[in-house]
């Protein structure tokens, strides 16, 4: 594997690293334990999606590994766990989500790890952060940049018609 794009989010406050920012600012800095990380985006404030009810703060960072998706994906549940992550409802406030989005072109399709991750080009959470860090990236289903999906999340008007 080469560069992997991690979506990192928080909405809950952590006690040692404090409010959302704190938490995703610090896990920017654990994900630096399992490879060079090359850019972290600046980190978003953004309204929460689904049933959550605290505002999240959003960032993507774009790691070298060179290990397989799924290793990757157990090392980042395994931060998820140090910054007291708990299983809970799905889509529920957590101190901390870190999630694969990306791995260049690759197309991975597990029980529980999907690649790219199938909701990246409706979330402007995901998308915002992300153009800022791989603005070339292009998706290997859709064909388009990180830049192009998220000029199109800006303009939903402008989307094809199914
Ligand atoms: N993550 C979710 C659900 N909703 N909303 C925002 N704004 N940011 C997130 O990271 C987020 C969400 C599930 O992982
Ligand atoms: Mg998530
Ligand atoms: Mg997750």
């Amino acid at each position: 594997m080469a560069i992997v794009l991690v979506a990192l989010g928080s909405n809950r406050c952590h006690g040692r690293h404090g409010r959302p920012a704190g938490v995703v600012r610090a896990a920017a800095r654990a994900l630096a334990g399992l490879g060079p990380v090359l850019r972290v985006s600046p980190i978003f404030a953004t309204a929460p999606i689904g049933p959550g009810s605290r505002r999240y703060a959003n960032a993507v960072a774009a790691l070298d590994w060179p290990g397989s998706l799924p290793d990757l994906l157990a090392r980042l549940k395994g931060i998820e766990r140090e910054f007291g992550r708990r299983t809970g409802q799905r889509w529920g406030d957590r101190v901390l989500d870190l999630d694969i989005l990306a791995a260049g072109a690759a197309v991975v399709r597990l029980p529980d790890l999907i690649v790219p991750h199938p909701r990246l080009a409706e979330r402007r959470f995901v998308l915002d952060p992300l153009v800022t860090v791989a603005p070339d990236w292009r998706h290997p289903i859709m064909g388009r940049t990180a830049r192009q999906l998220h000029t199109r999340a800006l303009r939903p008007k402008a989307r094809p018609r199914a």
